[in-house]
């Protein structure tokens, strides 16, 4: 591993933003390809930030810090990404459902899944369930995540899944579901392809779902 590879990977599992940009910068200007510092250094510092979560070494502010830091020096990368045609692993349209404000976990997930190299349209929080429809419409979309914090707006998920078959577009895309009280069972009953309960197992299952 170079030494600019191995800053960038330290940098981002450190939370240190700064640092990510400024060596994201300095390995562009050496010739590192973006490809390179995405796989080698972002994608395989957030998988290993998901696994520290998963042992209990590392908590949802370090997840976040380091999310944020790699997104610091994605900023840099997508222009070049783009230009190098390097094909996303698939795209993700993800949105806190209908009467839900909460974000924090779904812009964690939202965050974990770009670092692993999915495109992400992030609907924000309290979307209509038309509003998946009409995007899924317009745009290529291969995983449709949601998201919701409350027992009171979970049952929105079901209405998106409903509005999505009535559509027509039930069997063009897949649905993941998550948040605090949402189960597997839930997601089961609702007819969602699938759960995560964290932003790390979300990672696994979307590009499980798209194997
Ligand atoms: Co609210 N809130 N809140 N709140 N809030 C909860 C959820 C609550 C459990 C607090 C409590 O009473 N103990 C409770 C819900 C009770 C229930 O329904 N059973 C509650 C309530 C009642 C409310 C209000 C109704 C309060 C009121 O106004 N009376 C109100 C509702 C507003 C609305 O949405 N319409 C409200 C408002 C708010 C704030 C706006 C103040 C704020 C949200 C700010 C924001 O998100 N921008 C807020 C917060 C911060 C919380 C708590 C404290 C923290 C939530 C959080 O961000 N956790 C929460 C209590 C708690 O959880 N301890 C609470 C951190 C985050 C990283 O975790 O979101 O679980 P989480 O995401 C995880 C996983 O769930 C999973 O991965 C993430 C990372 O591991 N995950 C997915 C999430 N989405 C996923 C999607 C996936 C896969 C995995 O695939 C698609």
């Amino acid at each position: 591993m170079s030494n600019l590879i191995h800053e960038i990977h330290e940098g981002i599992l450190d939370g240190n933003q700064k640092l990510v940009v400024e060596k994201v910068e300095q390995a562009i200007n050496a010739g590192l390809t973006a490809e390179e510092i995405l796989n080698d250094a972002m994608i395989e510092a957030m998988a290993e930030a998901g696994n520290l979560f998963e042992q209990g070494e590392f908590f949802v502010p370090e997840l976040l810090v380091a999310a944020r830091a790699m997104q610091g020096g994605m900023e840099l990368l997508k222009p070049l990404l783009t230009r190098d045609n390097v094909k996303a692993k698939g795209i993700v349209l993800a949105g806190t459902v209908k009467g839900d404000l909460h974000d924090i976990g779904k812009n964690l997930v939202c965050m974990m899944l770009e670092g692993s190299g999915f495109e992400i349209i992030d609907l924000g929080s309290d979307v209509d369930p038309q509003t998946f429809v009409s995007t899924i419409q317009e745009k290529q979309v291969d995983i449709v995540a949601m998201s919701a914090l409350l027992t009171t707006t979970m049952v929105n998920m079901k209405t998106t899944i409903d509005a999505l078959s009535s559509a027509g577009l039930r069997g063009k895309v897949k649905v993941m579901v998550g948040g605090a009280p949402v189960s597997q069972d839930f997601a089961t009953k609702i007819g969602a392809d699938g759960y995560a309960a964290d932003a790390n197992q979300a990672v696994r299952l979307a590009q499980s779902l798209l194997e």
